[in-house]
């Protein structure tokens, strides 16, 4: 289409004069971009690994239809026990950190976003509408993601369902964005050599040569700042925010280090002094509720047991060390758990091929109230019903008078306050 069918382009920033810093272009976008590509890949991976971890297809996942999306979905293993500490703090971290650089690929592609015509053929029209599914996508991931950690939960919904579909929209986009632009990026980091590009100094610098993509200005100004002060800027960014939240994963000395993190960064001291996610308080949990009136019901396919504390006590006691990490990508060290095994208890009810078993909370209301664990978990001798805690009776709000603690497991599936296990073949 002739460019005098549309007339000119509005004043601002439809006119490509508008654009004028002289280190916007190839090579700064690809550099930008060659880290996207490689931490939203691992973001993905281990955001896949989060949601299998999870057992959604036992029903601990509500979202309607996930479909053929589910696809790839498999049983957690529960080796090593810190497994989900890893893939998880690995995927928060990484997440958080990503943030300048998100930013900064964006702010090198701006006129793009106000290219004029704003359709010029049918070719350019769909990959527009690819663009914004790419960058819709990043921000609602990073946008949701952020706020999930930070405790902010205003989905209109659920986070889960949220995060996973926009992740498959995203993704798909990101995907159909690489394979379009891989080759200029390649030809673009090729084009300068990065030892060179950081040892450019201000009066050095500039303009790269134009690129069929429009990225370099018509008319640039003088440089203010070179394109190793630009990647620096990010680069800081992103170790200032890799400083302020990695604590929280890694626990020990570094926790009070994790300013970004809303979880208590001191959890006190004693046997029960590790990270709490819901107090008691939090949850509407009483003193009453967990005193001589609670039972422990344990049912099989057609046995039931009702139990008291005392004769949960009198079972066989195991202890194991195991971790508990959250969604939300904080961790603890290891904690010394005794009580017992969820083997036992399943052979207590029933026959040994039991396939899952639904964890049941005396919480009345709000979320994580139930969950249901998988055959492996529950036949791996560490994963225990858990009485007591590096020695000590379970603080009510760590779960007393009884929690699920299984290895490898997100947190949100090591249920607190247990009043009820329902072993199923
Ligand atoms: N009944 C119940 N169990 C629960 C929760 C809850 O809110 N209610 N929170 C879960 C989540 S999200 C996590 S991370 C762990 C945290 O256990 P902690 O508070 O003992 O560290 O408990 C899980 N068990
Ligand atoms: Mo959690």
């Amino acid at each position: 289409m002739p460019d005098d069918h549309t007339g000119p382009a509005p004043p601002g920033p439809f006119r490509r004069g508008f654009w004028r810093s002289p280190i916007r272009g190839p090579w700064l976008t690809s550099v930008f971009g060659l880290l996207l590509l490689v931490g939203v890949t691992l973001l993905f991976v281990t955001g896949l690994l989060s949601y299998a971890a999870y057992n959604p297809d036992l029903g601990n996942d509500t979202t309607p239809d996930k479909g053929w999306l589910g696809f790839y979905l498999f049983a957690w293993p529960t080796h090593p026990a810190w497994l989900y500490r890893l893939t998880q703090g690995l995927h928060v971290t990484l997440g958080v950190v990503l943030v300048p650089v998100l930013l900064a690929k964006l702010w090198s592609v701006i006129p793009k976003l106000f290219d004029w015509p704003p359709v010029r053929s049918a070719a350019q029209a769909l990959e527009r509408l690819s663009l914004l599914l790419l960058v819709g996508g990043a921000i609602f991931e990073f946008v949701t993601g952020i706020l999930n950690i930070q405790l902010f939960y205003v989905f209109p919904g659920s986070f889960y369902s949220l995060h996973f579909y926009g992740a498959w929209v995203f993704i798909a986009a990101f995907v159909a964005h690489v394979a379009l632009k891989i080759g200029r990026m390649t030809r673009a980091l090729r084009a300068r050599r990065l030892r060179d590009e950081l040892r450019t100094d201000l009066a050095h610098t500039r303009p790269e040569p134009a690129d069929p993509d429009g990225l370099v200005p018509p008319e640039p100004t003088a440089p203010t700042m070179t394109r190793r002060g630009a990647v620096g800027l990010v680069g800081a960014g992103s170790l200032v925010l890799f400083a302020l939240t990695v604590g929280q994963s890694l626990g020990g000395p570094f926790r009070r280090t994790a300013l970004l993190a809303p979880r208590n960064r001191d959890p006190g001291s004693g046997p029960n002094g590790f990270q709490i996610n819901k107090t008691a308080a939090a949850v509407g949990i009483t003193a009453a509720d967990v005193g001589a009136a609670w039972r422990l019901v344990v049912r099989g396919d057609d046995r039931e047991l009702s139990l008291t504390r005392a004769q949960v006590l009198d079972l066989p006691q195991h202890t194991s060390a195991l971790p508990i990490a959250c969604v939300e990508g904080w961790s603890t060290e290891d904690q010394h758990w005794s009580g017992v095994r969820l083997a036992d208890l399943a052979a207590l009810v029933g026959p040994p091929d039991v396939a899952n078993v639904l964890v049941e909370s005396l919480q009345q209301s709000g979320s994580f109230r139930s969950a249901v664990l998988r055959d492996n978990q529950i036949r791996d001798p560490r994963s225990l019903l858990a009485l007591r805690v590096n020695g000590a009776e379970l603080s009510l709000d760590h779960g007393y008078p009884a929690r699920v603690i299984v290895p490898a497991n997100p947190g949100v599936n090591n249920t607190k306050w247990v009043a009820g296990l329902t072993f199923r073949t």
